[in-house]
């Protein structure tokens, strides 16, 4: 539920190497949906439980790494309230005209946030046509697939300059941070940020290189679609990050790896509720081990290293 104006993290476009192979990983492992091609040839794909046009989009690059990412906003009221925050805020923003960059959406506008992502902002998108039912609705129209994701669920995010990300993300997009991760002398590290009920929408680790993504993340319906997930990166011989562990920080139950081009994917399912009244949890840099994977408590260096 969209507790402000910013309903959720709706749209990734990532770029990948070699189109084909990954592409299977996306629809085949991963379990979405090919919605179509754009012109150019980028491939738009979405989750069996989303009901806009699409929500992560491949582009075939020279290297792996993200384009950008969106954020749908509730009505057009709210949109044009944060469009003039943000170029108040100190950011320019440009604007996309409707069915252009992103076949099914309207108007867009985008931005880059001083840790060097892009952002898009809309409101208007088509319904997918393979959405959802709506009247007397089954479970779903077909099977899930593989992995069995259900949604988009979040973006992390590294890059300079977090604490004024957060702000940016609190003071323009309403939203509120649950968790956050400090050094010893009070800098911000991370940061976990929402504007629902998830207990995080989008998080930043800060990083000297801008406009780095740490891993997209996807949402399993239980701790056995993870483990269902852990059996198919080994049956696939996908490269294993870290995983099936919980995660103290959100509490999700979860799993990393890489798909072929490289980019990390985190699919896992629980978490607890997030409540914008609920006083935030403050992690101190030396425990960030615990906070990330809770069984062992131990930090993998990859974890922290590893960037697209
Ligand atoms: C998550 C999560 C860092 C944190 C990752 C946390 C430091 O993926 O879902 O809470 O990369
Ligand atoms: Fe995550």
């Amino acid at each position: 539920m969209a507790i402000n104006g910013t309903v959720r993290p709706g749209l990734i476009q990532l770029k990948v190497l070699d189109l084909d192979k990954t592409l299977d990983f996306y629809k085949d492992i991963l379990g979405l949906d090919e919605v179509g091609r754009t012109s150019d040839g980028r491939v738009m794909l979405k989750a069996y439980d989303e009901f806009d046009h699409h929500s992560v989009v491949l582009r075939k690059a020279s290297e792996a790494g993200l384009d950008y990412v969106g954020f749908k906003i509730l009505n057009v009221a709210q949109l044009e309230d944060i469009k003039a925050k943000t170029e108040k805020f100190g950011y320019k923003v440009t604007e996309i005209a409707p069915n252009t960059e992103q076949p099914g959406f309207g108007k867009q506008y985008k931005f880059t946030l001083c840790t060097g992502h892009e952002f898009h902002i809309y409101t208007d998108v088509e319904q997918a046509k393979d959405h959802p039912q709506l009247r007397n609705p089954d479970i779903w129209n077909k099977p899930p697939k593989g992995m069995r994701a259900t949604r988009l669920d979040h973006f992390l995010l590294y890059g300079p300059g977090i604490a004024e990300a957060e702000r940016f993300m609190v003071e323009v997009f309403g939203m509120y941070v649950p968790e956050i991760c400090n050094t010893p002398d009070g800098k911000r590290l991370a940061t976990w940020i929402t504007g629902n009920n998830k207990p995080h929408d989008l998080a930043f680790v800060e990083y000297p290189k801008a406009g780095k993504i740490h891993h997209v993340g996807f949402y399993l319906e239980t701790w056995e679609d993870v483990l269902n997930a852990a059996d198919l990166i080994a049956i696939n011989r996908l490269k294993l990050d870290t995983g099936p562990t919980r995660h103290a920080i959100t509490r999700g139950k979860t799993i990393y790896f890489w798909e072929p081009s490289g980019n990390r994917i985190e699919t896992y399912c629980g978490g607890y509720f997030a409540y914008p009244d609920s006083p935030q949890r403050v992690w101190d840099a030396d425990k960030l081990g615990r906070g990330l994977f809770y069984f062992s408590g131990e930090m993998i260096p990859s974890f922290l290293e590893i960037v697209t």
